[in-house]
């Protein structure tokens, strides 16, 4: 079968959870800085090293069979691939942002200004679906610093913690996109089965990141309390321990209701609990 094909940023915000995720997926490969094609010995898969702003076009273009690169970046080249997998990281969002000082009220107030940005595809459609005309500069980088220079009056640009905004004299003004890692494929190859095994590994492993393994202990009496707290992947296992009258219970619990949970558990009886990471779950 033919070997696959992966391309992944090189470097930058993307690089190391995409390393990660494919290390993860059990992928055995070098991933020398220098190298911008690495192997996987474990696997039919060869990882290319591309800027993000090339993958969605490689993948498109068949020179990468898939490619793992930020939801704005596919927006802005404007490239017909399939969307196989949210990964869940690199989640940002594309925001207006205009100066503290200023008195924009509503997004119509944008009409004749100008927009400094590094996304001028996702701008305009923006623009143009709330019927606004307004003057976008395109620039490569520092977009933040555009109206401090008197270079524009807004900006569009990513933000996720609002730091570089607050530092630079500015507040958000409208979300534009909500934005995360994806990994994409090109369209019509969604069913290579070697991309079907690979996704069924990534499925695995982000499955076993959102979930967590439970093990407490708990008088017989109160079991049937905890039990119904427990939603577990099927049904928790339930084994004697050598103190008569008591049990251990086994389960697997999702990390965003841990505490919640955990806290209803000790009210219930649940003594002695340990949480532990999970590698992977394969249904
Ligand atoms: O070299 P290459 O072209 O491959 O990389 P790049 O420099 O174009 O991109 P990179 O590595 O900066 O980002 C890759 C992807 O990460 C982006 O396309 C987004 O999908 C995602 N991402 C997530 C971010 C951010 N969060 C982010 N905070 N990309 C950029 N930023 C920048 C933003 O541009 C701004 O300058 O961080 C600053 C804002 O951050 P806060 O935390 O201060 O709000
Ligand atoms: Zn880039």
């Amino acid at each position: 079968m033919k070997t696959l094909k992966i391309a992944i940023q090189k470097s930058g915000r993307l690089n190391e959870k995409s390393v990660e995720l494919l290390k993860n997926c059990g992928l055995s490969f070098d991933n020398y800085k220098s190298s911008l094609i690495s192997p996987v010995s474990n696997f039919p898969l060869e990882i290319l090293f591309l800027r993000d702003d090339d993958i969605p076009e490689y993948v498109q273009d068949g020179i990468a069979d898939i490619g793992l690169v930020g939801e704005n970046v596919i927006a802005e080249t404007g490239v017909d691939v399939a969307y196989l997998q949210r990964l869940g990281f690199g989640k940002c969002t594309l925001k207006i942002a205009v100066p503290n000082q200023s008195d924009f009220k509503t997004v119509s107030d944008l009409s004749g200004k100008s927009i400094a940005t590094s996304y001028p595809v996702i701008l305009q459609n923006f623009l143009d679906k709330e019927g606004i005309s307004a003057d976008i500069k395109t620039i490569s980088g520092s977009v933040e610093i555009a109206p401090g220079l008197g270079l524009a009056d807004a900006i569009f640009d990513i933000v996720s913690t609002g730091g570089t905004l607050r530092s630079n004299g500015l507040k958000p003004f409208a979300d534009v996109m909500a934005s995360e890692a994806i990994l994409i494929g090109r369209k019509g190859e969604e069913t290579n089965p070697l991309i079907l095994e690979l996704l069924q590994r990534i499925q695995s492993v982000m499955r076993a990141k959102e979930t967590k393994y439970v093990v407490l202990n708990v008088e017989k009496i109160n079991l049937d309390k905890i039990l119904a707290l427990l939603p577990g992947v099927k049904s928790p296992s339930v084994l004697p321990l050598a103190e008569e009258g008591w049990v251990a219970v086994h389960t697997v619990i999702p990390e965003r209701d841990f505490w919640s949970h955990i806290n209803e558990l000790k009210t219930a009886g649940a003594q002695g609990i340990v949480v532990m990471p999970i590698e992977k779950i394969i249904l």
